[in-house]
Order: structure tokens, then sequence, then C-alpha cells
């Protein structure tokens, strides 16, 4: 008799990483439909020869680590955006097998506009609706999909259709649209329709190698968890629960009359088409370099507490900089709350075309709380500097070999200058005379700008502004020697 080994399929990693301890399993809980669904994907993909070819959206929800289980491209998305992040992807790079995998609370609520348009404009991306009927990941609140009656955390008394609306039937409502080719609802309740399930997928993969457009299989999918439902009993749970208001079946299938669409040329944009995309004056002339410094490409990350003003910061480097004539990109980055939360802003200032607003490796960073300076330390490049207000952290950690740390009583300078909340802006100063990158009107301007709407603002955040360039001349060489806009590049 034929020996048959069961065995991972190629599209998944050997071992899974996220934890020291057990690289064995994934983290989802026993008896989660998401695993499931993985290795159905996953084979697929291997036995499809799809496996290089595939990104995969890893979406906000349970699934949100599936990246360290698919050995393929991933991509990890906004809470909704799936589609639209797949849609860059399918566009920019049609030989990609674009794949977008999608809770209901993902697909069904907070992305139902990004769902609804990508199937209308027909994208060719596959997308893999996991309908477990509530939010896992966040503790089992009401989803779109929820059932009538249907106790969650959010509908403690069950799910009224006169307050929370009826569940949404995902593939009635796409199929409803002209451009989809290939939607069906498949259920993981049985063995039976398990292989119901890992057809559609193959379908919807094959469907995709073939460019035939946009498809959807629905996998409604258990969650004993969130159910409160032992995991042996989920099968019986989606077929009384789910069943009934969502059918499984195909609810569009014109593959076969639908031909594959024609890749599309690629053509490379020169710089001068792009300069004119985006509306960038090739020929501006930079105001007034440094003595010496024909040629920089600076990279800023400005870090701290929210509310600490590292956002503005940023955004007024940025503006000092266009003034100058310089390239510019400003990046902001904000945490979980606005104030207290922590935040950063990342500025890139060049003399040349800029690829990429994402900083990577810093050449001058501006740390304005203890943790900032811990975690953005490691990112400075040799030769880089660092400033960092010396109010609350009283013993910064080792500096990088050849990164230089300016320590600034940024705080105390500002309250001395009148406005304790310009903290920021002594930064600002500080940099100002220790990189001579910048003409002090110009810098003044960009306050003027910024504070426009605040009129008494303006003047206090000039005189911080002073008081930060003063400080820097008594206490640092400034500019720095032999290294304006301190340079190591
Ligand atoms: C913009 C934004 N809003 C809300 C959240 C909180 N959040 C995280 S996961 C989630 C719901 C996930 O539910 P679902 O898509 O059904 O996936 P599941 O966890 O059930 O797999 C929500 C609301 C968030 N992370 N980001
Ligand atoms: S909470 Fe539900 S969806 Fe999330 S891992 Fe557990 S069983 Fe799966």
């Amino acid at each position: 008799m034929a020996k048959k080994t069961l065995q991972k399929p190629k599209a998944f990693q050997d071992v899974f990483t996220r934890k020291s301890r057990d690289q064995k399993t994934t983290h989802y809980c026993p008896g989660c439909g998401h695993g499931i669904a993985h290795k159905l994907i996953a084979e697929a993909m291997s036995d499809l020869g799809l496996q290089d070819r595939s990104t995969i959206v890893a979406p906000v929800g349970c699934s949100i680590f599936l990246y360290y289980y698919f050995d393929c491209r991933s991509l990890s998305v906004p809470h909704g955006r799936g589609p639209a992040a797949m849609t860059g992807i399918s566009r920019v790079r049609p030989d990609t097998i674009s794949i977008s995998y999608q809770g209901d609370g993902d697909l069904a609520a907070i992305g139902t506009s990004e769902i609804i348009h990508s199937a209308n404009r027909g994208e060719n991306i596959a997308v893999f609706f996991i309908n477990n009927a509530i939010y896992g990941m966040t503790g089992g609140q009401m989803a779109p999909t929820t059932p009538l009656e249907m106790r969650t955390t959010t509908s403690p008394r069950g799910r009224a259709s006169e307050t929370e609306g009826f569940p949404i039937a995902v593939c009635e409502l796409i199929s409803t649209l002209r451009a989809p080719v290939y939607v069906e609802r498949v259920s993981l309740d049985t063995p039976a329709n398990i292989l119901g399930a890992r057809r559609a997928i193959r379908k919807a993969l094959q469907a995709q190698a073939d460019r035939k457009g946009f498809t959807l299989v629905e996998i409604l999918s258990p969650c004993p968890t969130q159910w409160r439902v032992d995991p042996t009993k989920t099968g019986e749970w989606i077929r009384e629960n789910m069943h009934p208001i969502f059918k499984p079946g195909v609810y569009r299938d014109v593959l076969a009359e639908t031909p594959s669409r024609p890749r599309p040329e690629r053509r490379e944009m020169s710089d001068g088409e792009m300069y004119a995309l985006l509306g960038i004056d090739e020929n501006a002339t930079i105001r007034a370099l440094p003595t010496g410094c024909e040629d920089f490409h600076l990279a800023y990350r400005f870090a701290g507490f929210g509310g600490q003003g590292v956002i503005l910061l940023g955004m007024l480097l940025a503006q000092a900089g266009m003034a100058s004539g310089y390239q510019v990109t400003w990046l902001p980055s904000y945490g979980p709350e606005m104030r207290g939360g922590t935040a950063n802003s990342s500025v890139v200032l060049s003399t040349r075309a800029i690829g990429s607003p994402m900083v990577a490796e810093t050449d001058v960073l501006v740390a304005m709380n203890g943790p900032s300076l811990e975690k953005f330390l490691p990112t400075v490049a040799p030769g880089g500097c660092v400033l960092y207000d010396s109010d609350p952290i009283e013993t910064p950690p080792a500096a990088p070999d050849g990164v230089h740390l300016y320590p600034v009583p940024a705080r105390d300078i500002a309250q001395q200058a009148g406005e304790a909340r310009a903290a920021n802006v002594v930064m600002l100063g500080v940099y100002a005379a220790i990189g001579d990158l910048f003409e002090e009107e110009v810098l003044a301007d960009a306050l003027r700008k910024a504070f426009a709407a605040k009129k008494g603002a303006v003047e206090a955040n000039r005189r911080a502004l002073a008081a930060g360039a003063d400080y820097a001349r008594s206490h640092f060489p400034c500019p720095a020697p032999d290294r304006p806009g301190v340079m190591v590049k």
C-alpha cells in the first residue's frame, strides 16, 4: 500500500518564530477557524505553485500575526484597508497573487467602503473573508454579521434589528455588483464542507493566477472562545445559527466566460515625469548651503510623548527645508493616544530626490523623553547626533560608536524664555545652531506659519528658538566642525 505522509504545506514557515517557547503551534485558540483557513490557503498556494508570487494581507483582528505562519510576502495594513492596499499592489505588480484576508469586523464594519469599491472596480484581487459572526480579538463585541438575538459584549440583551440592524450578508451584497467574477460562501462546519472550502479557495487563487479579476470567498468560521461554545460543538453552532442567514453556495461564477486580462505594460517613470506629477519644481534653486557643503541627505527623527510637540517639530523643520529649496519629506506617527501616548515624526532633507519618506537609519535624533531615547538611539548612524532633553533624562544610555550626544535642558530653557511648552522649539533652535542649514529668517517664518492662528504664541516661540540657539553656541561647537547639518553621507 502506498505510504501517505501528512505534512505542513510548503507555503507555511518551518518554524513559527512568534514566541521563543513554542515554535510549532499558532497563537489561535483551540478550535479556531483561522487555522483551518490558513492551512487551506497555504496548501493551495503550494500546490498551484503560487507561493513565491503571493502577497497576503495580515489584517487587524485575530489573524494579525499570520505573517509568522505564511512563507510568502505579507503586508500589515490599517483596519479594513486590505482591499485598498491590494489594489495598489496588484496594479503596480500585476504578476502578484494579491490576497486580502479579512475578518468580519475588518471587512464588513470599518472596511465596508474599501471592499465594496474594490469589488465594484473589479480589482484583480482574491478576498478570503473569515466570517465568525463576532469580533474575536477584542473580546467578543457584536460584528455586522452577528445573528439576531445573539448576545455579545456590546449586545448583552441580544442583537435587535431595531437598534443594531440586520446581519449583513456579504456574498449577496457583493454579487449584486457587475464586476466580481467569482463569489462563493463556504462553511467550516464538517469535514465535507471543509473540502468544499478547499475547492473554493483553490478556484479563487487560480482565477488570480489567470488574471480574471475580483473574487471573494466567504468562510463561515468557528470562534469557540467568543461564542462561549465547546470547540467540538462549533459545527452544530454554525449550522444552527449561521446557515439560516448565511446560506453556503455559489453567488456568482462567470470565470469560464471571463477572458484573462492582458498584463499592463510596465513603464518606468522618468525623474522629470515624477516631479511634474508631484508638482515639484525640478529647477528650484537651493537658497544657500553651508560653506563646504554641496550635497547632503539627512534623516531626522523627533520623538517624545504625545503633547510634547514632536510632530510639530518635524513639520517646522520640513517647512524650513522647503523654504530653503531642499527636497523634503515629513511623516508623522501617532501612538494609541494623542496626549500621553508616544509619538514621533520623521523628516528627510536632501539636495537630491528622496526615494522614500521612511526613516530606518537616523542621522539626527531629537528625543524629548527617556523611552524615546532608548527606542531610537540604536537607529542613529555612526557620525549622527542626538539631542535629548536632559530635564527628564538624567542618565542617557551609552551612545553607539561614533554617535554624538548633546544634552539640552530644554524644558528649563523654555520656561526661562517664558513659554514652558516650547521645549520642542528650543530643540529646533539648538539644532539650527549646530547644523547650520537654515537662515534664521526661514525658521522664524516657519514659526509664524505654524502659529498663525495664535498670535501671542509666535513671539514666545521665537524667544524659545533664540534661547535654544544661544544655549547651543555657549555649550557646543557651533556649527559642528566640518559637519554642516551633522552630515554623515
Ligand atoms: C482603527 C481601529 N479601530 C479599531 C481597532 C480595534 N480592533 C482590533 S481587532 C477589531 C475587530 C476584529 O474583528 P474581526 O475583523 O471580526 O476579526 P477576528 O478578531 O474575529 O478574527 C477591532 C475593532 C483597531 N485596532 N484599529
Ligand atoms: S478569539 Fe476566536 S477568532 Fe480569535 S483566535 Fe480565539 S477562536 Fe479564533
